[in-house]
């Protein structure tokens, strides 16, 4: 049954992972539920008051959707070798559908996460990669000599074989065809040389594993160079800046009443702040220190006003854009977008698959094993099993059970 999309955070250790997925409602010390936000069908069919998600939320249209997030932490270089926790996080990258890489660009932690001053951090970005795809090299490499005489026995085609291969990352027959056609190799598999099949391995992992650069620590004082550097080196579309610890620390502000903060904006009001805008009784926070204000100000200062953000909610929405995720509605009413059983609600359920996926995948996501007659889509219009979901077409869907 297709499974939802996981987002793997990887990153050196003291790269910030875990202050990142702290920002997110924890499940153990490795999972966490982040909240993707998306624009719901509710808005498009005009029917916002009534929306009410059975998880997450809607607010006028903008619907939070939970998505699940990993930590895979142990990653130092040589870890394809064993160091570190070595194959541990490969293993755990593995149910990974895309990767957010924290990149510490304070450049006070060195390759293993040790304390230093002045490191470049445009390295983490070379090694970890590098990792990764010396770790499914070696793994193929090991086994060529009879992946190769099985493929010519069998006059197999490249697709399958490499598939066969390549299953225990996750990936799928679709994975590997699109790897092979950016290539568009000539030689059959059975010629390739140990270049052709670095190449592929390089593609592969384009394919399996789209990453975000979460360029964090923008805090500090270094940051600013280190960010050039790796901006000139990377696509813009795929890095993030953001400051794991400020949005920790505002969350836990506002939670105990000092602050007004709303997340993953720039706005940060304390108590001066509303009375000054003329709000009685300061919104009801309490008083700060000197010290807790002098905190704010630099924070202000140093991330809010210049990036626009502490940028963590941004990271989870890149790498969603990266994933080209789909929120998919099922309805029990495909004419009133209610779930049934005599409730008023609509749109109760979302999910999220990845691009290319039929409506069937979306079925079985939704209903498992049991047996479909067929699906409506919108209008009440019968919609075929092998067509594609996208955002507006084919998204909000009824899924009639029967034979
Ligand atoms: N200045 C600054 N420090 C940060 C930021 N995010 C995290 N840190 C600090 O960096 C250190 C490491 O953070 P962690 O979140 O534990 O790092 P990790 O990637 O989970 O590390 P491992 O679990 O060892 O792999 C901690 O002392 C954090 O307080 C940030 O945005 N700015
Ligand atoms: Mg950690």
């Amino acid at each position: 049954m297709p499974r939802d999309p996981l987002i793997g955070l990887v990153g050196k250790p003291s790269s910030g992972k875990s202050t990142t997925l702290n920002r997110f409602t924890t499940i153990d010390p490795q999972r966490a539920i982040g909240y993707l936000q998306i624009s719901c069908a509710c808005a498009r069919h005009g029917v916002s008051d009534r929306c009410k998600p059975n998880y997450g939320a809607c607010v006028q249209g903008k619907r939070s959707v939970p998505i699940e997030l990993l930590d895979v932490a142990g990653l130092v270089p040589g870890a394809h070798e064993g160091k570190g926790l070595g194959n541990k996080f490969l293993d755990d990258l593995r149910h990974a559908d895309a990767l957010v890489h924290v990149v510490d660009v304070s450049g006070t932690t060195d390759a293993e996460g040790k304390a230093t001053r002045g490191y470049d951090p445009s390295q983490d970005i070379v090694w970890l990669r590098s990792e990764i795809v010396r770790w499914i090299e070696g793994n193929l490499m090991e086994k060529w000599g009879s992946i190769k005489r099985r493929h010519v026995a069998i006059k197999a085609n490249p697709v399958d074989t490499l598939q066969n291969q390549f299953s225990g990352y996750g990936s799928t027959s679709q994975t590997v065809a699109r790897t092979l056609d950016h290539l568009k190799l000539k030689e059959p598999l059975e010629h390739w040389s140990p270049e052709t099949i670095s190449s592929v391995v390089n593609a592969f992992t384009d394919e399996k594993f789209p990453t975000v650069f979460a360029l964090n620590k923008i805090d500090h004082p270094d940051a600013d160079k280190n960010i050039s550097r790796i901006a000139k080196m990377q696509d813009p579309q795929s890095i993030v800046l953001c400051s794991a610890i400020s949005e920790v620390f505002l969350r836990k502000l506002a939670k105990q009443g000092f602050v007004r903060y709303v997340e993953g904006s720039e706005f940060v009001d304390t108590r001066e702040d509303l009375l000054e805008m003329g709000e009685a009784d300061g919104g009801g926070l309490k008083e700060l220190d000197e010290k807790l204000k002098t905190r704010i100000e630099n924070l202000k200062d140093m991330v809010l006003y210049r990036f626009g953000s502490t940028g963590v909610v941004q990271v989870l929405s890149r790498a969603a854009e990266l994933l080209g995720l789909v929120p998919v509605f099922p309805v029990r009413n495909i004419h009133g977008f209610g779930s049934g059983a005599g409730s008023n609600f609509v749109f109760r359920d979302c999910v999220l698959v990845k691009k290319g996926t039929t409506v069937r995948d979306c079925a079985r996501k939704v209903m498992g094993d049991a047996p479909l007659a067929y699906v409506e889509g919108a209008e009440g219009v019968r919609v075929s099993e092998d067509e594609i979901v996208e955002v507006g077409k084919n998204d909000v869907l009824s899924f009639k059970v029967g034979r």
